[in-house]
């Protein structure tokens, strides 16, 4: 999964990406680069980001999702707002990638008529503006695969069946650096669940904590996480760095069934 910010505060891009016209660009390159999936974020979440409006997020969102709606490759989009979802879908969104795991006021009836829609489910404890305050779990592990069951449970009485949602430990999201090591240690035992397990780790601090490295040098590590989720069980890595991810994930994939 490919991502696409189209958010003038965003954590690696930094603006760079804003207009339209550069963010269909950008996703034009990574497809050619061999994403499968496209994700395409209006709202910063990365800790202590600003809200956005709605009205502000469609305004980001929607004409760079028209302008690749017939590209080869499903596109998701990155919200929590119900309204936001309701366009996305008309404009021929393929996927919901809810990083409040569809607990907004309206998310689950948003959604749930949609049946061809995917919907990514991930944990978060706190909000984007206080979750790294001061991050506490007993058992992390536990604790978060318990929210998603529980979110699981939600979309199922909501009308949303099992065979259309993806589940995510959300890296990053209220959590130390021991939390995000702990998750990405046991991200097997999340398969158990029922769903594929998607995992966002690409370019975050908790890599640069071990590696000292800055936002924009993180490619190494970034692939490293990337190759090492996959190999604990995800089904699906959200990445900035496509090619470099595809390429040791061929690697993964040559191993795998192999002896
Ligand atoms: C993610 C994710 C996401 N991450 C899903 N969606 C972000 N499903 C946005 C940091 O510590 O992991 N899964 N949408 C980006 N969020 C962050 C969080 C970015 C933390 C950076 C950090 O640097």
């Amino acid at each position: 999964m490919g991502i696409i910010n189209v958010t003038p505060d965003s954590f690696s891009d930094g603006g760079f990406f804003l207009s339209t016209q550069q963010a269909i660009a950008h996703a034009r390159s990574l497809i050619d680069e061999g994403a499968d999936i496209l994700d395409i974020g209006g709202e910063s979440t990365r800790p202590g980001s600003q809200i956005v409006s709605a009205d502000e997020e469609l305004s980001r969102v929607i004409p760079v999702l028209e302008a690749l709606v017939d590209t080869a490759i499903p596109i998701s989009i990155d919200t929590s707002k119900p309204e936001v979802m309701k366009h996305a879908i008309e404009a021929g969104a393929s996927m919901i990638n809810d990083v409040n795991a569809l607990r907004n006021t309206g998310a689950l009836e948003a959604v749930a008529p949609h049946k061809h829609v995917q919907i990514c489910l991930m944990h978060m404890q706190g909000t984007p503006q206080n979750m790294q305050a001061n991050p506490y779990y007993i058992d992390i592990v536990s604790e978060v695969k318990d929210y998603l069951q529980q979110r699981i449970q939600a979309a199922n009485t909501a009308g949303i069946a099992l065979s259309r949602l993806v589940i995510d430990p959300g890296f990053g999201f209220g959590k130390t650096l021991q939390h995000n090591l702990s998750l990405l240690n046991h991200l097997n035992e999340f398969t158990t669940l029922g769903t594929p397990v998607l995992a966002g780790l690409s370019r975050k601090s908790m890599l640069g904590v071990i590696t000292g490295n800055n936002v924009d040098q993180r490619l190494h590590e970034s692939v490293a996480a990337a190759l090492l989720a996959v190999a604990k069980g995800a089904k699906i890595v959200r990445v900035h760095d496509v090619k470099a991810s595809k390429a040791a994930l061929a690697i993964h994939n040559a191993l795998r069934g192999y002896d």
